[in-house]
């Protein structure tokens, strides 16, 4: 395979043909090439591979139960202090008839991250769960980040199996992939501080994959992190999948600057985002799906990210104004697309449209909705 003017880009063609695993120095010479085509090209072969045309969407709602957060992370427009106007943490009443809301709009799925709020009993959470998995059984709760396990552990003084059997028990079925952001230190701890750490993170995902649940994973960029922080990062989360084979997804997040304390940074490019996707697939070799989450890379990018490696777009995601409101580069627009426009993007783009549940099943609807 000869397709590129880059050299480099030339020889990891070659590896990736032959199905050899790319180094740290691979990756960062991915992410140095100027020859986008042929990336996308590298990308686009492998993802072909594993699912052909198949690009995956869900209809899934967002759920913040709380905002009040004691993280502080230098990123983040959506945390509230328990002092300020708009901080909130909704009852259970109202997290049902949320949820209700969402299972009316057919949502297979609910997507629920906080803040971690110490004023909230542990109770809150197992309960939250238990009313929702007891009044909408058949709807997937997609429910706490490692991040928020840690806290629950540490601050409830529970050892980690039990915070997630408990959670387990009270009906979370699988795991979102955010608060993993950077891992490299010290950009870590200068952008989250207060998280927990790279180690803490990744070792926990290995405890909800062998308490046998899904999770997800993030990473956050486009901020003050450079390739190598990238690299390290994608081989962190690779190390980790072969230890514990349950991460089903990648989602790189585009850094949204607009009422964070790094507002004076511009975002990442297109570029950088569609190189990131690329890069993404092609070091993540033992990830299934690499998702190009439009509420943050744009509708357009999203759609072009496609034929870079991506084979989700993640969902039709409604939410109750907290996306907008916090960091959705669509937040002139409600954040939200029908089943119809998001497949249109899928089907324009060359690619066949599949909505699936959270764990990838295909889902068949008996009435088709829009
Ligand atoms: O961990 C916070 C990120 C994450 C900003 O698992 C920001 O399917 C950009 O993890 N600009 C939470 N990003 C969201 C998340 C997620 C999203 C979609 C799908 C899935 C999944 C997971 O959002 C945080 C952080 O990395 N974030 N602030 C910001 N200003």
């Amino acid at each position: 395979m000869n397709f590129s003017h880059d050299p480099k880009l030339n020889e990891l063609a070659l590896k990736v043909e032959a199905g050899k695993r790319l180094s740290f120095e691979d990756g960062v010479a991915l992410y140095e090439t100027t020859d986008l085509p042929a990336l996308a090209k590298l990308a686009d072969t492998v993802r072909r591979r594993r699912h052909g045309r198949t690009t995956y969407y869900n209809v899934n709602r967002h759920f913040n139960p709380t905002n009040i957060c004691y993280a502080d992370c230098k990123f983040c427009g959506f945390y509230r202090t328990p002092r300020e106007a708009d901080a909130y943490t909704h009852n259970i009443q109202d997290s049902l008839r949320i949820a209700g809301e969402a299972v009316k709009e057919g949502a297979t799925e609910l997507h629920i991250v906080g803040g971690l709020n110490t004023k909230l009993p542990f109770s809150y959470f197992t309960d939250l769960l238990a009313s929702l998995k007891e009044a909408y059984p058949r709807l997937h709760l997609k429910a706490f980040t490692m991040v928020e396990i840690d806290h629950f552990a540490r601050f409830y003084k529970m050892n980690d199996e039990d915070v997630i059997e408990q959670l387990k028990r009270a009906g979370m079925d699988s795991c979102p992939g955010g608060g993993a952001e950077i891992f490299r230190d010290p950009t870590r701890s200068m952008i989250c501080a207060h998280k927990c750490d790279a180690d803490r993170w990744l070792s926990l995902s290995g405890k909800v994959h062998a308490a046998g649940l899904k999770t997800n994973a993030t990473m956050l960029y486009g901020h003050i992190e450079n390739t190598e922080d990238r690299v390290d990062h994608l081989l962190r989360l690779r190390e980790q999948q072969d230890k514990s084979g349950g991460f089903q997804c990648f989602i790189p997040l585009a850094f949204y600057p607009e009422n964070t304390k790094l507002a004076h940074l511009p975002g990442p490019s297109g570029v950088d985002s569609l190189k990131t996707i690329a890069v993404s697939r092609l070091m993540l070799d033992n990830f299934p799906h690499i998702k190009a989450y439009w509420v943050m890379l744009g509708k357009r990018i999203a759609q072009v990210a496609l034929h870079y490696g991506a084979n989700d777009l993640d969902g039709t995601i409604t939410d109750g104004g907290e996306l907008s409101e916090s960091y959705s580069v669509e937040s002139n627009n409600e954040v939200k697309m029908s089943k119809g426009e998001i497949a249109a993007l899928i089907e324009d783009a060359g690619f066949e449209a599949v909505e699936r549940d959270t764990l990838y099943k295909p889902v068949v609807r008996e009435t088709a909705a829009v």
